[in-house]
């Protein structure tokens, strides 16, 4: 059991936020079941100099500072000895492809991986060229550092770890709605805040229910992503039940 666990190592400056937000939820109870292990290793501990300096100012000038590429490095190195031989180390940057679904089943079939966080502007790039397999940006906006991208990556992937979800759970990720938006909710009471539940849904015609709901999916994935749908080759059912929607819906 301990011999297969998914290991995380993870470079950061802030190793308490990061070991915070690994106590909970799912992340946490990994951690507890021995499912994962989490090492992670500071620039800061590995600083050469009295001041334990970790950063310097950009050459060419410019705003912010720039993580030095020995106190990386030597983070790096001291994580490889504790991790399985092989793991890639990712970096989290603005500058990265966006992370997805694809990624997180990539790397949770590997002995481990190892995350790299900035702070400041960046880090030097000859680190990045000589020790970094790949970097993975969560999408198009300002993080002030690379910590939560690195806990959002651990959790997506930790999720998809055998024995990490109950079976219940499990049975949601091998649903129709693969690749689409999910449908829309509902749970007591029957009436709300002037808001009935769909009257199909307390039917008991489960056939009826599965058909809703996938018409939903399909609906609200085109309204609201349809980069989504775009990637997907609808098949005849798909594409009558969103004609159906959108009639339904007045689009
Ligand atoms: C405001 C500073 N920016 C100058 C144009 C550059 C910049 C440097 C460092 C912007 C953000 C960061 C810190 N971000 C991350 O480490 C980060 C991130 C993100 O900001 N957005 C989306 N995904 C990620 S993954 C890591």
């Amino acid at each position: 059991m301990g011999l297969t666990a998914v290991h995380f190592g993870i470079v950061s400056l802030m190793p308490e936020l990061v070991l915070q937000v690994a106590m909970h939820g799912v992340v946490g109870r990994a951690k507890d079941l021995g499912l994962i292990e989490l090492c992670v290793g500071n620039p800061r501990d590995h600083a050469s100099d009295v001041h334990q300096t970790v950063d310097d100012r950009p050459y060419g000038g410019g705003p912010g500072m720039v993580l030095k590429y020995a106190p990386v490095a030597a983070a790096i190195g001291a994580l490889r000895e504790k991790l399985p031989a092989g793991c890639p180390v990712v970096g989290l940057s603005p500058q990265g492809q966006v992370f997805d679904q694809a990624r997180a089943e990539h790397f949770a079939a590997l002995p481990g991986i190892i995350l790299l966080s900035g702070r400041y502007e960046g880090i030097d790039e000859r680190l990045l060229i000589d020790q970094v397999d790949e970097e993975l940006s969560l999408g198009d906006f300002v993080l002030s550092g690379g910590e939560i991208a690195a806990m959002a990556v651990i959790d997506a992937v930790t999720r998809l770890l055998p024995g990490v979800l109950g079976d219940s759970d499990s049975a949601v990720q091998d649903s129709f709605v693969h690749g689409l938006l999910d449908y829309p909710h509902y749970t007591r009471p029957e009436r709300v805040a002037g808001h009935d539940v769909p009257a199909v849904l307390l039917s008991g015609d489960h056939a009826a229910i599965l058909r809703w709901r996938k018409k939903q999916a399909l609906g609200r994935s085109y309204l609201r992503r349809p980069d989504l749908l775009e990637k997907l080759k609808l098949d005849r059912e798909q594409r009558a039940l969103l004609d159906e929607f959108l009639k339904e819906s007045g689009s």
